[in-house]
């Protein structure tokens, strides 16, 4: 704002002093002009940072909560958060979508960072919604996509028999540390076989809690890969009881878990309980300390990041 103001007094000063100089016309209607156009350049200057800045503060927005534009669901025909990214809607938020099996579009939350183009699946980040659901509800997903949320096991299925995706599981403790775990080829069957749980090759710094790989004596009964879906309502694990209804949430027990994002939430990380019952992610910190945030999200190995997404601002004062 300075440079044009600046300038604009300026030239009343000059107007000013040609006026009361009117024999000096010549020399101060070139000087004004001279001042007009410097003034023009400036305004131009001024309007083009401001523009700049426009665009920087849409791209620092997370696209949280209080985000209005996240609220606007964007209507498009992409089957995946992927598409959309590749479509050059890059911004995190609220799209639909509509996988190639699905009956209808789907509301999801597309997570652009990380290399963008990721389907969110489930979210817990404060307790705020229970876990401890019905088949049905896990079936048809409940929750606030801007807040905690499962997608639903009928879109997880959709979704993950369209191509070939990788789940990415991001997931933080209450001393603020972070891990992931990453899991490729990452597969839900559908209601009839019971939301069965198939998975391929792990890579990540939280653990194969999943356990993909066989060499662990835990996987006999720890291992989801393989594993029907279970709600307190509807038991298809491999325990005598029932490991929804001990856990509090449905998930793809075995007997029971080594993993369990779906379960209660401990607003303190460490817990006691009758049962491993929390939200739980045992090869990084144990049957005993419930997490305190998790995501699980989607994107089709062949995801292209795109190495020309970086947009580089620079914004230089006027000259
Ligand atoms: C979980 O939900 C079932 C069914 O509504 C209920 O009977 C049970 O008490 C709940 N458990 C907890 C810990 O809230
Ligand atoms: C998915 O990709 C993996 C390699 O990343 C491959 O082994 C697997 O066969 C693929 N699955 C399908 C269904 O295409
Ligand atoms: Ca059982």
């Amino acid at each position: 704002m300075r440079g044009p103001t600046v300038a604009s007094l300026t030239g009343l000063i000059v107007l000013a002093a040609c006026t009361h100089f009117l024999k000096a016309s010549d020399s101060c209607s070139g000087e004004l002009a001279r001042l007009q156009e410097q003034e023009l350049l400036l305004k131009r200057q001024l309007q083009k940072q401001e523009l700049l800045l426009r665009r920087l503060q849409l791209m620092n927005q997370p696209g949280d909560v209080n985000d209005a534009r996240s609220d606007q669901v964007r209507d498009t025909q992409h089957a995946d958060c992927s598409q959309v990214y590749s479509s050059g809607l890059k911004s995190s938020g609220l799209y639909r979508i509509k996988p190639s099996g699905s009956p209808s579009a789907v509301k999801v939350y597309c997570d652009m960072s990380e290399g963008g183009g990721w389907t969110v699946l489930q979210r817990r980040i404060n307790g705020a919604e229970t876990f401890n659901r019905s088949w049905t509800e896990y079936k048809d997903g409940f929750g606030e996509l801007n807040a905690e949320f499962w997608l639903g096991n009928d879109n997880l299925h959709f979704l993950t028999t369209q191509g070939n995706y990788t789940v990415k599981i991001n997931l933080e403790d209450f001393d603020g540390h972070q891990r992931y775990a990453e899991y490729k080829n990452f597969q839900v069957a559908n209601e009839k076989d019971h939301y069965r749980l198939t998975f391929g090759a792990y890579v990540g710094t939280a653990g194969d809690a999943l356990i993909g790989s066989y060499q662990v004596p835990e996987s006999k009964w720890a291992s989801h890969q393989g594993m029907k879906f279970s709600t307190y309502d509807q038991d298809n694990d491999n325990y005598r009881g029932n490991c929804a209804q001990e856990d509090k949430g449905g998930w793809w027990f075995n007997k029971c878990h080594s993993a369990n994002l779906n379960g209660m939430y401990y607003p303190n990380g460490h817990y006691s309980a009758s049962t491993d019952d929390g939200v739980i992610w045992y090869p990084w910190r144990g049957w005993w300390y419930s997490l305190k945030t998790s995501t699980m999200k989607l994107r089709p190995v062949e995801h292209n990041t795109g190495l020309t997404d970086q947009v580089t601002v620079s914004p230089r004062a006027p000259s």
